[in-house]
């Protein structure tokens, strides 16, 4: 008899002090490396080729290589720009639609290797990729599908070497973290001399998924970008804007590269399958290439603050281009106001006012999911309330009156991404109220960042108030 009961009282402590498993996930849920990916937040884009040195935006394919011919190209200033602007890594246009490749392959002849520069013997693809080494940044490549060169474009044999072209740079190049897989195609072109239009089938032409499991094969950690994913999506539009509700998921069946409904690009898929996270791109200046007559048209830090809040801030990555002009070179008001926009966010970004603020939860659960693991600053912990619990609050209260003006908030997404809804309020003086950020609260998922009126508080309450499942949450932080 006693035996059995010290039995029972061993196997309720064991109950006790039992380590609470982890919520399970809810589905879709990203890769590792589309966490990784989405980790970066911010990156540069490069759009350089034949077309910054003939003003255009859109080559036909018929311009005379030689034409191409930086006369003081630094691929170390492109590089050192872009780490002092914070951004972690940068994609290139290795072939834009005019189909000219900045390296020298032997798969056409229309590339570097027939151009002014260093007499033939360049490689910009190889020189950006020494250079990011160089200042530890992350390496990936734009292959424009549409090819106005290419005499074969429209038939298999042009299909085939797009793929060569797309092996050859995933093998030269050590690795990359993104493939850029565009979906403009207008039609028109040189195509070795007929000058015509030639449309194709977007769906089904390119034969994506062969060169998407060749990026797979070849390079495990890269992550392809199209309209339809599969690593990431395009946002819908190019002015660099995120949905305010943004879900990282697509309906797999539906999307492809081309998808024509970019309302639907732009907040996701309530009900997807895939996990395909959206990416914003946008341009410093209103071209994607270099033209001279833009040279008072590059936007400030204070436009590219506002675009990182309506990016990064609302669930997407931020991938900026500046356009490197006929010298080879980023011009100097495009990477002063590129730092000095990193530096605002900076700032503006700094002190988590909910550091030493007291936190409760209004469930919680258990000992490693408690409720101070969202101002830990740790990504990898996290704050989780019990199964069939979906909706619960956390309310941080300061320890004295606390000017506030922003607030972060992230999802643990390596198990999915929840909440659907959620408010924040403000107490003053014993009332509660929202505060206003003039965008709708919906949904969070990596990270979503709030601005509103600057306002004085006493403590500051964050109700989830639909999720997915048992809610998950990473870090919680409060800004003046
Ligand atoms: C578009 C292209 O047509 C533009 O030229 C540019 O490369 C932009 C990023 O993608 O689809």
């Amino acid at each position: 008899m006693k035996k059995l009961s010290i039995l029972f009282l061993a196997l309720g402590l064991a109950a006790c002090t039992k380590e609470v498993p982890a919520p399970e996930p809810v589905y879709p849920i990203p890769a590792q490396k589309q966490v990784k990916w989405q980790q970066m937040e911010t990156y540069a884009f490069i759009h350089f080729g034949l077309n910054t040195f003939n003003d255009m935006e859109w080559g036909y394919g018929d311009t005379d290589p030689m034409t191409f011919n930086p006369t003081h190209l630094d691929a170390e200033q492109w590089a050192r720009t872009f780490a002092e602007a914070g951004l972690k890594g940068v994609i290139l246009t290795a072939k834009h639609h005019d189909g000219f490749c900045l390296w020298p392959t032997e798969l056409t002849d229309y590339n570097i290797s027939h151009s002014a520069y260093k007499d033939g013997k360049g490689d910009v693809v190889g020189e950006l990729a020494a250079a990011c080494k160089k200042y530890g940044l992350k390496f990936g490549v734009y292959l424009s599908p549409w090819d106005r060169n290419r005499a074969d474009y429209g038939e298999q044999s042009y299909v085939e070497y797009y793929h060569a072209q797309l092996q050859d740079l995933l093998t030269r190049y050590g690795d990359l973290f993104e493939i850029w897989f565009d979906g403009a195609n207008g039609g028109d072109g040189y195509y070795g001399g007929a000058r015509e239009r030639r449309n194709i089938d977007r769906r089904n032409y390119y034969d994506f998924p062969k060169a998407w499991a060749m990026v797979e094969q070849l390079q495990p950690d890269a992550i392809c970008f199209s309209d339809a994913g599969p690593g990431c999506r395009w946002v819908g539009n190019e002015r660099g804007i995120a949905g305010t509700t943004n879900w990282s998921f697509l309906r797999s069946a539906d999307v492809y590269p081309g998808y024509p409904n970019m309302d639907e690009l732009n907040v996701g898929h309530t009900d997807g399958d895939a996990w395909v996270a959206a990416e914003c791109d946008v341009s410093i200046r209103p071209g994607w290439f270099y033209h001279e007559s833009e040279d008072d048209q590059v936007k400030t830090a204070d436009d590219l603050t506002e675009l990182y809040y309506q990016s990064v801030g609302r669930n997407a990555t931020l991938l900026l281009n500046f356009p490197v002009n006929k010298e080879g070179l980023i011009s100097k008001t495009d990477s002063l106001n590129a730092v000095h926009f990193h530096q605002r966010i900076q700032r503006e970004l700094n002190q988590n006012l909910l550091v030493g603020a007291k936190v409760e939860a209004s469930e919680t659960r258990g000992k490693t999911f408690n409720a101070n693991k969202v101002t830990d600053g740790a990504f990898d912990s996290y704050w989780a309330t019990s199964d069939g619990v979906s909706s619960a609050s956390l309310t941080f209260t300061f320890r004295e009156p606390t000017v506030l003006s922003k607030v972060l908030l992230q999802e643990y997404i390596p198990l999915g991404q929840r909440v659907s809804r959620f408010s924040v309020e403000v107490q003053k003086g014993g009332e509660w109220q929202a505060v206003d950020a003039g965008e709708e609260t919906t949904t969070i998922g990596y990270k979503r960042i709030l601005r509103f009126p600057e306002t004085t508080a006493d403590a500051l309450r964050i109700t989830f108030i639909e999720s997915r499942g048992p809610l998950c949450i990473s870090e919680v932080a409060a800004y003046k």
